[in-house]
């Protein structure tokens, strides 16, 4: 007997201290473990200044994708491709030279910022990524470091420059998308073989310095940059030059954000340093997928931001949408409310046509959200995980003593089960309007939440105040074994 005691001991110890070790490998190591990074995170955990709450409460927003690769919209001598239409230049092989003659083409008439602008207000966006220069190297301001911008186009105008105002105008965040690979530039190197290279690159690395300098005088506004194109061999040797674009930003204007996709490491270790730190201030991997909300929960942890297209893979404008399936607006909806959930940003793509227009798909899709926005936005606006136990009929998200449970599949039982932690108490469950909802205790942090009296027909909102019932005195007693 005592010996069958011993064993179950010995194996219990032993299970504890495999799960605890289990446990050490997915934190960060211990800090006198680490390795001495001279590039890596520049600061541990989430920043919590005004500037990075004001990223994270607003939860919701636009990405444009604009550039020369609208006006083919995935076409070229005849053909159309079906990959993303702002590579079009890559699958289609068209050299830099020709390629840019479509400058002469860039005349969009129909472009009004402050159209643009109420749009995004409309659908309920707090803020919106602008493609200042994509993979193909055309700027939409008037870069000097250049030839490739709008000012040498018939426009002529600062597309950029008339967004940043018109959005800003109707209170709306502007955040720079940037792409460091730049096909338009001679210097550009995928990797560094050689000392030419090495001298090419180098040079390469100033004029990015020049434009990312020139964005920020020019745009002092900008609450954001988010980097692309960074993945090529050449800037995982440049680790050093990362650090340092996200530094010189980020003092050249006090409180922007930088995404993870920037950064690389002293070893070449890109998002995440090799100690196993986010670097920039949010995760930036999320991209037309999003963490499965039990398994992922790890990713409450920092902040992220997901960015998702409405087709299956189109970021700028393509002129047919029939290659692929193109998301309803539910689906939209659902992984906005998805990514608030679990604490992330969600950012809706748009590729505005040529003429400077948006196609009537994206224009229906932004009025859809913008509708629910205006009903149900609360539980979006200002909200982030809330911790508790997902549930098939939806999501929950919190605000303070707010918890939300936004409904996507409600039950043929029309009881909506809701399991509190241990030492919170559900006291009120209500419509966003204030109509009182139904809710019964249980079990033990158990609950029944009623339907509304009248059956939705679209996603619906919840409200539950809570309170931490630790002094409450505990009605349920446990059974003694
Ligand atoms: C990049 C671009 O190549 C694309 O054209 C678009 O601008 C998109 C927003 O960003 O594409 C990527 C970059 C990174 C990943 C996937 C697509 N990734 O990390 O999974």
């Amino acid at each position: 007997m005592k010996k069958i005691l011993r064993v179950i001991l010995l194996c219990s110890l032993f299970a504890t201290t495999t799960f605890a070790q289990q446990q050490q490998q997915r934190q960060p190591l211990p800090a006198e473990q680490e390795i001495p990074l001279k590039y890596g995170a520049d600061h541990l955990g989430k920043r919590h200044d005004a500037a990075m709450q004001k990223f994270r409460d607003n939860r919701l927003g636009a990405f444009i994708h604009w550039g020369l690769y609208a006006i083919p919209g995935g076409e070229w001598n005849g053909k159309v491709y079906n990959g993303a239409a702002e590579w079009l230049k890559s699958w289609a092989k068209v050299p830099a030279d020709e390629w840019m003659k479509l400058m002469e083409q860039w005349n969009p008439e129909k472009f009004n910022a402050k159209t643009w602008a109420k749009m995004a207000k409309k659908m309920g966006v707090k803020y919106v990524k602008i493609t200042t220069k994509h993979h193909e190297g055309f700027c939409l301001w008037p870069s000097k470091y250049s030839r490739y911008t709008v000012a040498q186009t018939p426009h002529k105008r600062d597309v950029l420059g008339e967004m940043v105002k018109a959005y800003n105008d109707e209170g709306i965040d502007v955040h720079f998308y940037f792409s460091v690979m730049d096909w338009s530039n001679p210097d550009y190197r995928y990797d560094i073989k050689s000392k030419e290279d090495e001298v090419a690159f180098a040079r390469f690395l100033e004029f990015t310095d020049n434009q990312l300098k020139e964005l920020a005088t020019r745009y002092p506004t900008v609450k954001d940059f988010w980097f692309d194109g960074t993945w090529d061999a050449s800037i995982k040797k440049n680790g050093w030059w990362t650090a340092h674009a996200e530094r010189m930003l980020k003092e050249m204007l006090p409180g922007v954000t930088v995404n993870s996709r920037l950064r690389a490491d002293d070893y070449g270790k890109r998002h995440f340093d090799s100690n196993g730190h986010l670097m920039g201030d949010y995760e930036s991997g999320y991209e037309r997928r999003l963490p499965h909300p039990v398994k992922d929960l790890k990713v409450t942890r920092w902040d992220w931001e997901a960015v998702m297209t409405v087709p299956e893979n189109q970021w700028g404008y393509h002129k047919d949408w029939s290659i692929s399936y193109v998301k309803t607006p539910l689906e939209v909806l659902e992984r906005i409310v998805h990514a608030v959930s679990m604490g992330g940003n969600m950012v809706v793509n748009f590729g505005p046509q040529p003429d400077g227009d948006f196609r009537a798909e994206e224009k229906n899709l932004a009025e859809a959200i913008g509708k629910w926005m205006q009903r149900y936005g609360e539980c979006i606006y200002g909200c982030d995980y809330a911790g508790w136990e997902k549930q098939s009929w939806g999501y929950f998200t919190r605000k303070d003593k707010q918890v939300y449970m936004v409904v996507f599949n409600p039950p043929y039982s029309q009881k909506l089960v809701v399991k509190t932690p241990k030492g919170t108490k559900i006291t009120k469950a209500e419509l966003p309007d204030g109509e009182e909802i139904g809710v019964i205790e249980i079990a033990r942090n158990e609950y029944n939440v009623s339907m509304p009296r009248k059956q939705p027909t679209e996603p619906f909102v919840i409200r539950l105040q809570i309170e931490d019932a630790a002094s409450a005195a505990d009605k349920y007693r446990d059974a003694l074994t």
